[in-house]
């Protein structure tokens, strides 16, 4: 299998991230890159290769222009106004509030755009989350070019992005970057499965109102896991989109036999949606060992599983998300790629 992947990923090194009341080290860090790209290495799992470079087309097609005009602008902003720090949010239209569009100043615009605080942008973050849409594309393209897979190094990753909100690590969406190519190449129907731990939220309000893209996700229970406002198995789509959203809320301490039932049903529907392409939104925080998650998946259970989802025999493209546990971070999504490719 092919691996794409762009060292502008390491513009992306923000110092802080607000976890419990604290700035600590960010969980989402360079090193994470590092880990999987030795363990390719190491297995010879295949080539790793640059993307091809796209302009912000492909990311136009799915999020709004003010807010990639807000992403291209926010670090001057925000060191402008004469802020030391990196740029963290305060302020949010919630409930009751929010009547007004985006304010003028960064401070507001920032609260605006952000659907979460933990996620602090610095200076590179621009450049870096536009290597990753065109990481995502350019493995896209292996696909739609006739390979049966493709690995897509992203980072930093995409799924909490919607079409205008970053937050949860998260600014472009680059799998539902790669799914909208694929359908403007002519793939007429794509599912879009996400296996990260957390519930793929802006992947979700991207497509909940469509029925060309089928989305699937297997996701610690919005009540007790981030990102808490969205999740549950009753969203089931929009309009003309009823029916093509299916959330799978699993409880905190879910194991591998709770969690690859839910993937069964979820293949089950891939199957039967007669999908042209599948594009799995991969994040490894499901691993028992990951310090921000509470499920319990072993390293060889990631095996199993990237040998079931070869099963629909679908072109599919492989999407890094999370996954926090550094040291085995490259055991355990290397081993979803052999086990894929190895069925
Ligand atoms: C792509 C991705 O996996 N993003 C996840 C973003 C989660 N950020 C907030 C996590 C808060 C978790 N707090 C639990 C701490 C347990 N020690
Ligand atoms: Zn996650």
């Amino acid at each position: 299998m092919r691996t794409i992947h762009s060292e502008k990923h390491r513009l992306r090194a923000p110092q802080t991230e607000l976890s419990g009341g604290r700035l600590v080290r960010p969980f989402e860090c360079p090193e994470r890159v590092e880990h999987i790209l030795s363990r390719i290495a190491q297995t010879g799992l295949g080539p790793v290769e640059p993307p091809v470079a796209h302009g912000l087309g492909p990311a136009r097609a799915i999020h709004a222009p003010d807010y990639l005009d807000f992403l291209a602008t926010v670090w001057e902003r925000w060191r402008a106004a004469g802020h030391e720090g990196e740029a963290i949010p305060t302020v949010w239209p919630s409930r009751r509030m929010g009547r007004r569009g985006a304010p003028q100043a960064i401070d507001g615009a920032l609260g605006w755009y952000a659907l979460a605080g933990e996620t602090a942008i610095s200076s590179g973050t621009w450049e870096a989350a536009q290597a990753a849409a065109d990481v995502a594309v350019t493995a896209a393209d292996l696909v739609l070019g006739g390979a049966r897979s493709a690995f897509a190094l992203c980072r930093p990753p995409g799924h909490h992005a919607a079409q205008d909100m970053y937050g949860g690590y998260c600014f472009l969406n680059n799998a539902a970057i790669a799914a909208q190519r694929m359908r403007e190449a002519g793939a007429e129907r794509v599912a879009l499965l996400d296996v990260d731990f957390h519930h793929g939220n802006g992947t979700q309000a991207i497509f909940e109102d469509r029925a060309d893209v089928l989305f699937l996700s297997l996701h610690g229970d919005p009540a007790q896991e981030f990102p808490h406002f969205l999740g549950g198995a009753d969203e089931t789509g929009v309009g003309a989109g009823e029916g093509f959203t299916v959330n799978y809320p699993l409880p905190p301490g879910t194991g591998y036999a709770a969690w690859a039932e839910a993937l069964e049903d979820a293949l089950g529907r891939v199957a039967a949606f007669g999908a042209d392409a599948l594009i799995v939104s991969l994040g490894v925080d499901t691993f028992r060992g990951d310090p921000i998650s509470s499920f319990r998946l072993e390293s060889d259970d990631f095996a199993d599983y990237g040998r079931r989802i070869a099963r629909p025999g679908l072109p599919t493209l492989f999407v890094m998300e999370g996954g926090y546990a550094v040291a085995e971070i490259g055991v355990n999504v290397v081993n979803v790629l052999t086990g894929f490719e190895g069925s």
